[in-house]
């Protein structure tokens, strides 16, 4: 979101959501949403992930937002402008046999209750991922804490492509303006990693993308 929020969870508002299409029908299924975990209110402030069938207000999971709960890691989901949402494929009626979604990410004006952003449809194959994010992370997360590498590993499909993959790393605890970062993965070319300077310079421009190759 281009914008801070105090909360994402702006009382029974979702500041952000995903919408999941399941059958490819270019019709959205399911919704994603940041939740209080007391939905009603009093609103208390450990918030969920919690997963809806679009026209049901029958919550079908919730899981913690940004990953894990905060005696885990701390994830710095308020006052900020980066967010991960979890759901389990089963609870969006993915199946082995069923493993593409299409999803988009949406603001909404928490004041004059409008939509905001929104990101075009994105689909992938759960079943195929060009980069697993989930196996050198934490507990078999997509999370790095602290200082050291990020590794992801690459598919032979992913390395056999012509183009190279870009990888979205957010920085949840980072100032903003330096929040998320495209990082492009290129086979078969030299190291061209920029420098933190640069980095910071595509940063203060509000996108940063670097580069590495394997
Ligand atoms: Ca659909």
């Amino acid at each position: 979101m281009s914008g801070d929020w105090t909360t994402p969870a702006h009382g029974p508002l979702s500041l952000v959501f995903i919408e999941v299409d399941s059958d490819q029908d270019g019709a959205a299924d399911y919704e994603i949403r940041a939740e209080a975990r007391s939905k009603q209110g009093p609103f208390r402030d450990v918030l969920s992930s919690a997963t809806y069938a679009k026209g049901n207000e029958q919550r079908l999971n919730r899981l913690p937002l940004n990953l894990v709960t905060p005696d885990i890691a701390k994830t710095h989901p308020f006052n900020n402008s980066v967010l991960v949402f979890t759901a389990l494929l089963s609870d969006l009626g993915l199946t082995e046999d069923n493993p593409l979604l299409s999803y988009f990410a949406s603001t909404e004006d928490p004041v004059n209750l409008i939509a905001g952003e929104q990101t075009a449809w994105a689909t992938f194959d759960a079943k195929k991922p060009l980069i697993d994010t989930t196996k050198h992370g934490q507990d078999g997360l997509p999370l790095f804490v602290g200082p050291g590498p990020v590794k992801v590993d690459v598919s032979a499909e992913g390395r056999a492509g012509q183009g190279p993959l870009d990888l979205l790393l957010l920085h949840h605890t980072n100032v903003a303006g330096s929040r998320f970062e495209v990082v492009s993965l290129t086979p078969r070319r030299p190291e061209t990693w920029r420098s933190p300077r640069a980095r910071a310079r595509a940063s203060a421009r509000g996108r940063a993308r670097s580069s590495r190759s394997w």
